[in-house]
C-alpha cells in the first residue's frame, strides 16, 4: 500500500445535552478527522484532543499544528507503507499521543479496508458484542441526576459512572445508590480533581460498594495513587496517567492502580492500546474501554478494542444517542445493553458524505 496524503478535516458535531466534568463542559464536540489517501482504499481516523488542553496537555489547534508541520510530513519522507511503520517513523517527536493515534487509526483503516480485514479481526476481537457502560456528567442538582441516571437505567446501561468533583461527590453517590439499589454497577470518575490531602474524605466512598474511582489525583502522581490505594478501599483506576504501555507497567507495579482505563488516544494509538491489554492481562489486572465522545468512527474502533478478552469490565462505551441525535456514521444502537461488534473490512462503518459535507468547519489537504 503507498500512501500518498492526508486529507484533514474538522466537524462541529451538537451534542444532545451539556456534558460537564470536573475540568469543564463540552456542548459541541469539535472534531478533527483524518482521511488516509492510498494507491489502495482510504481510511479514516479521529482524533480525540478537546478544544482545551484541560483533560490532558493536548488540544484541537494543537494537534492540527503538530500534524501538518511534523507528523504528517515524516510519514511522507518515510514512505510508510502501514499502521505498524506510523509508530516507528513517528517515534522520534516527543508527546502528542493523540495527533499520533489519530494517524495510525487512519493507515490502519486504509490497511485494513484493502485486504478486508475488520478491526475487531486484526486486534484480536473474541466476542461479537460489548456491554454498554455511560458515564454521567456533572448535574445541577440531585433530582436532576436521578431523573439522568434513570433514563440510562431504563434504556438498559449495564453500569453507570457519575462524574465527581470537590462538592459533587459523597451526597451524589449517596442518592443514587438509595434510588437504584445495591446491585448497580457503578463508579465515579474524578479527573484528577483531588489530592492526596482528601484521602479521608474519597473515602467516604468507602460504604458506597463502588466498582472503582477513576483518576482522583494529577496525572503525574502516580505516588500519590498509591499511597491513597492504602487509605481507600474502594479500587482505583488510572485513566489521564496512564499513556503508555511504560506508564502501565510503573503504575501496577507501584500498586497506583487495580484497574485500567484503555483510551486509544491518550496512549497513542490501537496498537500500543492493545500492548497495555496484554500487559493488564498478563498481571492480572483487568481493563475497561474509555471513551472521548467519539463519534461513530472512534466509537466503531472502540468496540472492537473492547472486545478483547482482558476487558472484563463495561466501558464507556455508549450508544451513539448517548452523545448525538445524529451519528456521522451508521448509528451504534444498543440491543440489550450491548453494542454489536463492526465486523466489515476496517473500522466498519463510513461517514455519510452529505453530513460530513454540512458538519464541516474546515479542511485541508495534503498530498505528498
Ligand atoms: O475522563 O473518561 C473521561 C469524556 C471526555 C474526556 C474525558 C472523559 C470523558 C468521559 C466520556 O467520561 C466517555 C464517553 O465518551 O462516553
Ligand atoms: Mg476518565
Amino acid at each position: 500500500m503507498k500512501l500518498t496524503g492526508f486529507e484533514l478535516r474538522r466537524v462541529a458535531m451538537p451534542l444532545v445535552a451539556p456534558f460537564r466534568t470536573s475540568f469543564g463542559t463540552q456542548v459541541e464536540r469539535d472534531i478533527l478527522l483524518l482521511r488516509a489517501l492510498t494507491d489502495q482504499a482510504e481510511g479514516w481516523g479521529e482524533c480525540v484532543t478537546l478544544p482545551d488542553p484541560v483533560y490532558s496537555s493536548e488540544y484541537v489547534d494543537g494537534a492540527v499544528d503538530v500534524l501538518r508541520r511534523h507528523l504528517i510530513p515524516a510519514l511522507a519522507r518515510a514512505a510508510v507503507d502501514g499502521a505498524v511503520a506510523v509508530g516507528s517513523a513517528l517515534e522520534p517527536y516527543r508527546g502528542h499521543r493523540m495527533a499520533k493515534a489519530a494517524l495510525e487509526m487512519a493507515v490502519l483503516d486504509a490497511e485494513l479496508r484493502s485486504i478486508g480485514r475488520s478491526w475487531a479481526r486484526e486486534l484480536g476481537a473474541v466476542h461479537d458484542r460489548v456491554p454498554c457502560g455511560v458515564s454521567v456528567g456533572i448535574q445541577d442538582s440531585i433530582d436532576q441526576l436521578l431523573a439522568v441516571v434513570g433514563g440510562y437505567v431504563e434504556a438498559g446501561y449495564v453500569r453507570i459512572k457519575l462524574k465527581i468533583e470537590p462538592g459533587w461527590d459523597i451526597e451524589p453517590v449517596r442518592a443514587v445508590r438509595r434510588q437504584f439499589g445495591d446491585d448497580l454497577p457503578l463508579q465515579v470518575d474524578a479527573n484528577a480533581a483531588y489530592s492526596l490531602s482528601d484521602a479521608r474524605h474519597l473515602a467516604q466512598l468507602d460504604q458506597f460498594g463502588l466498582w472503582l474511582i477513576e483518576q482522583p489525583l494529577a496525572e503525574d502522581d502516580l505516588l500519590g495513587h498509591a499511597d491513597l490505594a492504602r487509605i481507600v478501599r474502594t479500587p482505583i483506576c488510572l485513566d489521564e496517567s496512564i499513556v503508555s504501555a511504560q506508564s502501565a507497567a510503573a503504575a501496577i507495579r507501584l500498586g497506583a492502580t487495580a484497574v485500567i482505563n484503555i483510551k486509544p488516544g491518550r496512549v497513542g494509538g490501537y496498537l500500543e492500546a492493545r500492548r497495555i491489554h496484554d500487559l493488564a492481562r498478563a498481571n492480572g489486572v483487568p481493563v475497561w474501554c474509555g471513551g472521548m465522545i467519539e463519534s461513530g468512527l472512534g466509537r466503531a474502533a472502540n468496540v472492537a478494542l473492547a472486545a478483547l478478552p482482558g476487558f472484563t469490565l463495561p466501558g464507556d462505551v455508549s450508544a451513539s444517542d448517548r452523545f448525538y441525535r445524529q451519528d456521522l456514521t451508521e448509528p451504534f444502537v444498543m440491543v440489550d445493553g450491548h453494542l454489536a461488534v463492526p465486523d466489515r473490512p476496517g473500522l466498519g462503518v463510513t461517514p455519510d458524505p452529505v453530513l460530513l459535507a454540512r458538519l464541516t468547519r474546515w479542511q485541508e489537504l495534503i498530498e505528498f
